[in-house]
């Protein structure tokens, strides 16, 4: 039976079930220069021929810097009851140097009006912006990074830890690791094979050693990570080749981080999956250090868990023709390579299944798998969802009253589905506590610039005006009443 159309299940969430929706500093601020901000690996990276789509960056986006508090009160109006965002580290210490004051005081204002509508902040330390001239010296595959991130974590907690008691250290390392340095779909753009190992290395001591310091200020907060997770499943799974496909995806994806944050250990499968590859002549395992991995797999209050799509890896390239990203990345000016170490000969037909904008195939069930698999095969702390959402092309139309509406039933749907997936994984004993669609409001797609828009609330990025799409209400509704609401 699909768990997900059995209806005998509750309706209702768990009580202080947390509703939420989220952003990114970078994907939505704009005021890319001011007030002492100064360049992120997006800003270079944006400017790069052929790296985003039609030369979009960040510069005004949503223009969040200057309209925060008309954000916030929106928030507040829809009746969510959390609010997770992320700091732009070059705005708070600028070229990864000295604390910027003025950079510092907007995330105070803003953790103020969300207090002030009676939204709980949850701030993500790091969602990709990592300061340029950070990068200049090595980024995440230099060591010493991990000491400026665990200085910068300390200003911002310093600066809002009286009023925040929710921190991310990371939103999905993976992205940073492995499409920063390995495939170079995403900043600082970098094709270096295993270099994404080293890099995934270092992101997650920094997660260690600000969760320990922070920890040790203020052991009363909630310290976790936001993981983008996938169910790699076989595309055939009579076929022995995509069966290895598929495991090779997990570890290179799921397990290279799992299992250093839950076991306090690499997978050997990861050292057989990545075996003879080296970055500068040493291989990854040269970068891990005695008392690393004691500090990676400190306690952790949550785990954030980021969820778009399914995935059916396999290596018969003649019945497919799509990498992971689909076609997002086929930009011929700038040739990026599979994200995974020594991935180039892997594809991942799709199946058939319903697609978003992004060519993503929607598997709500897959989410539903995740949790309990990962409910499973770990020691798991609390779970947030603390992304999940889609792409549609959205069409702005007039309702009856002749205002302007978007009607979004695709993406009301997609939340319905992955919501009873979420539901089904709650029956099944999983400790989800929270769900935080993706996103508040269109934004800066990463290397899809402006092209494809995932809010709830449309973005008119001509007058920034902001229209609450159907699916806003969907939500919001949910959000009130604890339960699924009726669809249709
Ligand atoms: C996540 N992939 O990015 C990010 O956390 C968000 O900032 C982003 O807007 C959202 O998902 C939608 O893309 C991802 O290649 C980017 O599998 C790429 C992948 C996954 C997540």
């Amino acid at each position: 039976m699909n768990p997900l159309s059995d209806d005998t299940r509750p309706a209702e969430f768990p009580p202080g079930f947390l509703w939420g929706a989220a952003t990114a500093s970078y994907q939505v601020e704009g005021a890319a220069f001011e007030d002492g901000r100064t360049a992120s690996i997006w800003d270079t990276f944006s400017r790069l021929p052929g790296a985003v789509r039609n030369g979009d960056t960040g510069d005004v986006a949503c223009d969040h810097y200057h309209r925060m508090p008309a954000d916030v009160a929106l928030l507040g109006e829809l009746g969510f009851a959390s609010y997770r965002f992320s700091i732009a580290w070059p705005r708070v210490r600028p070229d990864g140097g000295a604390p910027n004051p003025a950079g510092l005081a907007f995330y105070d204002r803003l953790v103020d009006e969300l207090l002030a509508h009676d939204v709980l902040p949850w701030v993500t330390l790091y969602h990709w912006d990592l300061p340029q001239t950070l990068e200049d010296a090595g980024g995440w595959l230099n060591r010493d990074t991990v000491e400026r991130y665990a200085d910068y974590a300390l200003t911002v907690h310093d600066a809002l830890g009286d009023r925040v008691r929710h921190w991310t250290t990371f939103n999905e390392p993976w992205c940073s690791a492995f499409l920063g340095y390995t495939g170079g779909q995403h900043a600082p753009g970098r094709t270096e094979g295993v270099a994404g190992v080293v890099a995934a290395h270092h992101l997650l001591l920094a997660h260690g050693r600000a969760v320990t310091e922070i920890r040790s200020r203020a052991p009363e907060h909630q310290l976790g990570i936001t993981l983008n997770l996938t169910v790699a499943e076989p595309y055939d799974a009579a076929d022995p080749g995509d069966v290895a496909a598929a495991t090779r995806v997990d570890q290179l994806w799921n397990r290279v981080f799992l299992d250093p944050l839950l076991r306090g250990k690499y997978d050997d499968g990861l050292a057989a999956h990545t075996e003879g590859m080296t970055w500068r002549g040493r291989t990854w395992q040269e970068f891990v250090v005695d008392g690393d991995l004691e500090l990676i797999g400190a306690p952790l209050d949550f785990l954030g868990v980021n969820y778009y799509h399914g995935d059916a890896p396999s290596t018969r390239a003649a019945s497919t023709g799509r990498d992971l990203l689909g076609s997002r990345v086929a930009h011929p000016e700038r040739p990026t390579r599979s994200p995974f170490p020594g991935g180039d000969d892997l594809v991942f037909p799709r199946r058939g299944l319903p697609v978003t904008g992004l060519d993503w195939e929607v598997q709500p069930e897959g989410l539903h798998r995740l949790l309990v698999e990962l409910d499973r095969d770990y020691d798991l702390p609390p779970v947030y969802v603390t992304e999940n959402g889609a792409a549609y092309d959205d069409v702005l139309g007039v309702d009856e009253t002749g205002a302007a509406c978007v009607d979004d039933a695709e993406r009301v749907a997609f939340f319905d589905a992955h919501l009873r997936a979420v539901r089904a994984a709650l029956a099944d004993g999983v400790d989800v506590r929270g769900y935080f669609a993706w996103s508040l409001i269109d934004n800066f797609e990463w290397a899809y610039g402006y092209e494809q828009r995932f809010g709830i609330v449309y973005c008119d990025f001509a007058t920034q005006r902001r229209i609450p799409k159907a699916s806003a209400r969907y939500l919001a509704r949910a959000a009130a009443a604890n339960r699924l609401p009726d669809v249709g």
